[in-house]
């Protein structure tokens, strides 16, 4: 409950913010994306992660208004990179079963995106398999369809730590499988995990689905990864979410 007031406080006085998480491609090391994550900045300047306030975005009505926050900035700093000359592909949205409900995700990105005319293909949409378990699959499929069609993709995110994954995939729109960090943590070490992964791999090559690897640490990680055929990472080993303003510098240095 304390943590809420904190968050709500923090959303009224603007201080919940993206931070971005870069998304490579296996094959050559581009950019191909970023994943927005959300940040609380304390009145000391700290910034809190996502993870340290999650029973907030836990709470229907807290995590309407926080994805509405969040899509509004991502498109004005969309619109601040391409006044950069910074070609960035595309943004990665979280959101929750929340942002469903209501029927209105289309509307809210519209009204952000519309008046700044940045197309809807500069946006993935990340769900996690919750939001199919409240009894509104056919809304979310609706919604996700319709969005979709005017150029979203939809990412299907800690995929494997869920309840009937393969049953989302044969009925849902999705693009992109993001395979668990947990899978990725233990790959190397552990033949299970490996066997997922490479199951996993699988499965997307004849679904044609894309994947990415989410948390990929070590070098070693992504040359395995590479090798299996997995065609976009994500992890501290290419960059750890960072502020707007350091995105530029970020894809500079790279270059
Ligand atoms: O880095 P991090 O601690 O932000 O992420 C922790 C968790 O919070 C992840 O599971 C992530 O999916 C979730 N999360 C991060 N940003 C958002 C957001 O903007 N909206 C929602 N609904 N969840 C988010
Ligand atoms: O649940 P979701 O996949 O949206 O959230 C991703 C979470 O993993 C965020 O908290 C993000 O900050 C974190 N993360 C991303 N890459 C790495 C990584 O390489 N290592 C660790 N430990 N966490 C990561
Ligand atoms: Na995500
Ligand atoms: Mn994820």
């Amino acid at each position: 409950i304390e943590k809420t007031r904190e968050v709500e406080h923090a959303l009224v006085e603007g201080r919940l913010l993206p931070y971005y998480q870069p998304i490579i491609l296996s094959a050559n090391g581009d950019v191909i994306g970023f994943e927005a994550l959300v940040r609380m900045k304390r009145d000391d300047g700290s910034i809190v992660s996502a993870g340290d306030f999650h029973e907030a975005l836990d709470d229907p009505h807290l995590s309407h208004r926080v994805t509405s926050t969040m899509v509004a900035q991502i498109a004005a700093d969309l619109q601040r990179w391409s006044d950069q000359g910074l070609s960035i592909a595309r943004i990665g949205l979280n959101v929750s079963a929340a942002d469903f409900s209501r029927g209105d995700l289309e509307t809210r990105i519209s009204a952000a995106f519309g008046p700044r005319g940045i197309p809807f293909d500069r946006l993935t949409i990340e769900v996690t398999e919750s939001v199919f378990m409240q009894g509104v699959e056919e809304t979310v499929a609706g919604t996700l369809q319709r969005l979709r069609k005017r150029g979203v993709l939809v990412a299907l995110d800690d995929f494997g730590t869920g309840f009937a994954s393969l049953t989302h995939l044969r009925s849902l729109p999705v693009d992109i499988i993001k395979i668990d960090k947990s899978f990725i943590d233990m790959m190397a070490h552990d033949a299970s995990s490996l066997a997922i992964v490479e199951l996993v791999l699988d499965l997307a090559r004849k679904l044609k689905l894309k994947v990415t690897a989410e948390g990929v640490e070590q070098f070693g990680q992504a040359h395995s990864l590479l090798e299996l055929g997995c065609t976009s990472l994500q992890g501290y080993l290419f960059g750890k979410p960072m502020p707007q303003d350091k995105v530029k510098d970020f894809l500079e240095e790279r270059a």
